[in-house]
């Protein structure tokens, strides 16, 4: 057994593997960036290694740089997590070279699954079952074209070298299929360099369910059960959970021995998926295997008591599987969903910034668990994926654990940018979820309850986060008074005393975005509390505010709790599962903000442009694309605020733009 292990990633997962690397009694060694030298994996590790500047490519997925590092503390073995080089054969062949353990499968088998057709032909050698259709090497339109009609309409046009459902196009009728190949056929070469595909009956309403495969380098291989993903927005994973509800146990059986027939068949080792489609009757189909741990990993340890972590490192040591098939069974079921930062509100617009206040729900080691990578005070920075935590429930079965995933979200606070909590929970509270009726477009179809226009901040909680600036601005005005030589000053006090004047007060706040709402919310003091005067009527308020930022409320005779967060003139008030952000307005300071502001179209984060639709002087109709960008794995369309004429385009195609950058000069008619 190797002594000190190299975890090469970043984030919760490098958090995670060096908890169980720590507790198998391995030394760890993290590398970092230059942007993560203060992030919570270093801290966690023994030793760390500067591997080089933010950008992934010269760091994270330098493969010199991480063997060198592993070669400078004496690491004996290597853990890629997931992303970045977990799946990249030259990586591992690398390891080897070195004299270095990987813990993964062997290069070999990452080749093998590596490219979608031929793993779908090892696949179908291996007896494992595959969506009818047509995945051969002549390409020939006429052929493809008959081959389509044998499989019978809807057929689904894959690119080959596809992969994240990039490429695809469905062809509903065989009069569509030509100019869908075509169409296929150009997206793939242009995104792929390989403009080649395959043909498959098109499963309308599938469910994506995985096997996790475990195999020892002594020809054994078992499944830990499944695990269902099919809540996925534009192929991102949102919630995954284990078992898979209402999996019929022959299901189950056959699709877990359809696994290991596909691992054995690329003489695997280690952890791996195998993901599959499973169709309303009842038929699963190979979609593609991962040759990696999987991000949603948890919930199949939460269900089987197993920690994944640790049979990969006693495999990659030459160990034997921990358990045979027959020691595994499921016990109650398991929730994760992707804590990330990014703005649902906004077309999910990944968020950066600092976490200015972060608490998640407290872990009782079975029923709660985090796998974050950060802390409070930690950014959010543009170089990597804003994944923040990983939120995991088990209950002892589904409707227990869906209650257990709704407190949890309520009880999940994030402050100092945007996060998709809010979305999360209503997932989690959506009827169709508790009934478990899942498919790989429930998000688009329950779009209007998953993301609703945005409604304005409801009384009350303006009403709390009012109450929550007085009760700290009283605690910051006697804190200066017990420190200051006058500490009876009626300057110090800060119950809106006026000279002959009824004690009152107004305090404006803004909601967030450009032209937000503000609300002027007036009240009085009277005796150690307040009048609120609000748009349904007065109501009496008093509280409490804790350091920590408890706001205990009494409000129209009703104790509630809520927490409220400051950071300049920024509120954030968690109450009841909801999280509303607010901007005071403080009249001195709004008058130099607006002086600067003017709506220009600026870019939203640094990236590179990728289109341009308009030229100068071009007359635009409200929301017409006006420039593109791509940053951070996506595209982000700048639109026309309002009809309008554009007066400048201030970037080309191919060009680099900072953040914050004016795009497009606009003039609004
Ligand atoms: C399909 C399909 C329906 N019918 N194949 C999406 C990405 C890649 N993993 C395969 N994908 C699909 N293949 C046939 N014959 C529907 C999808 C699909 C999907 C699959 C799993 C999870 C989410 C998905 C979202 C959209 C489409």
């Amino acid at each position: 057994m190797f002594t000190t292990l190299l975890i090469a990633n970043r984030g919760e997962i490098a958090c995670r593997v060096i908890r169980t690397a720590k507790r198998m009694g391995l030394r760890t060694v993290a590398v970092h960036s230059d942007a993560d030298a203060g992030a919570r994996h270093v801290a966690m590790a023994d030793m760390a290694v500067n591997i080089g500047p933010a950008p992934a490519r010269d760091s994270y997925l330098r493969v010199d740089a991480i063997l060198d590092a592993a070669r400078l503390t004496g690491a004996q073995a290597i853990h890629p997590g997931y992303g970045f080089l977990s799946e990249n054969a030259a990586f591992a062949d690398a390891c080897a070279r070195a004299g270095l353990v990987f813990v993964g499968p062997p290069a070999s088998a990452i080749r093998a699954m590596g490219g979608k057709s031929k793993a779908k032909a090892l696949m179908e050698q291996a007896g494992v079952p595959l969506v009818p259709g047509y995945h051969g090497e002549d390409q020939n339109p006429d052929l493809l074209k008959a081959e389509a009609d044998r499989i019978g309409y809807p057929v689904l046009i894959k690119a080959s070298a596809g992969g994240g459902g990039k490429g695809m196009k469905v062809a509903a009728t065989a009069a569509e299929f030509a100019d869908q190949l075509a169409s296929a056929k150009r997206e793939a070469a242009s995104s792929f360099g390989d403009d080649r595909v395959l043909i498959e009956r098109y499963l309308t309403r599938p469910r994506h369910v995985e096997i996790q495969v475990f195999a020892d380098s002594h020809g054994d291989c078992v499944y830990l059960f499944e695990r269902d993903c099919s809540i996925q927005r534009r192929h991102q994973k949102v919630v995954e959970e284990a078992p898979a509800p209402s999996m019929d146990p022959a299901i189950r059986r056959r699709m877990g021995e359809a696994a290991v027939a596909a691992a054995q068949a690329i003489g695997y080792v280690g952890a791996g998926t195998v993901e599959f489609l499973l169709d309303e009757d009842g038929s699963f189909y190979f979609m593609e295997m991962n040759t990696r741990l999987q991000v949603e990993h948890p919930v199949t340890e939460m269900i089987t008591g197993q920690d994944l972590v640790e049979w990969q490192l006693r495999i990659a040591a030459g160990g034997k599987l921990p358990l045979g098939q027959e020691d595994l069974a499921i016990d109650g079921h398991a929730i994760e969903v992707r804590l990330y930062a990014e703005d649902p509100a906004k077309g999910f617009l990944p968020q950066t910034g600092r976490l200015t206040h972060l608490r998640f729900p407290a872990e009782d080691g079975r029923h709660v668990r985090v796998d974050t990578g950060v802390r409070a005070g930690d950014a959010i920075s543009i170089h990597y994926d804003p994944m923040i935590a990983k939120l995991i429930v088990w209950d002892r079965d589904r409707p227990a654990a869906v209650r257990r995933l709704c407190r949890a979200l309520a009880e999940t606070e994030i402050a100092g940018l945007n996060a998709n909590v809010g979305f999360l929970s209503a997932i989690a509270a959506h009827p169709a979820f508790l009934a478990a009726d899942l498919d790989t477009r429930f998000i688009e179809r329950h779009q209007a309850d998953l993301l609703p226009e945005a409604q304005p901040v409801p009384e009350d909680a303006l009403a709390l986060a009012t109450l929550g600036l007085l009760l700290d601005r009283n605690a910051r005005m006697a804190a200066q008074a017990r420190g200051s030589n006058d500490p009876y000053s009626p300057w110090s006090r800060s119950d809106g005393w006026r000279l002959n004047d009824e004690a009152h007060d107004t305090v404006t706040l803004r909601e967030p975005g450009e032209g937000g709402a503000e609300h002027a919310v007036k009240l009085t003091y009277v005796g150690g509390g307040y009048r609120f005067h609000l748009r349904e009527g007065e109501v009496a308020v008093r509280g409490e505010l804790g350091t920590d930022g408890t706001l205990v409320t009494e409000m129209g005779g009703v104790r509630s709790m809520a927490t409220w967060i400051r950071h300049g003139s920024d509120i954030t008030l968690f109450r009841a599962g909801r999280t509303h952000r607010l901007h005071l307005v403080e009249p001195l300071a709004s008058a130099a903000a607006e002086a600067g502001a003017g709506g220009r179209l600026t870019a939203p984060m640094p990236g590179k442009v990728i289109a341009v639709h308009v030229a100068d002087g071009a007359v635009v109709e409200k929301g017409q694309p006006l420039i593109v960008l791509e940053a951070m794995k996506m595209e982000h369309a700048i639109k026309a605020p309002s009809a309008g004429t554009v007066t400048r385009i201030r970037f080309q195609v191919g060009e680099q733009v900072p953040d914050g950058a004016e795009l497009v000069g606009f003039e609004a008619t």
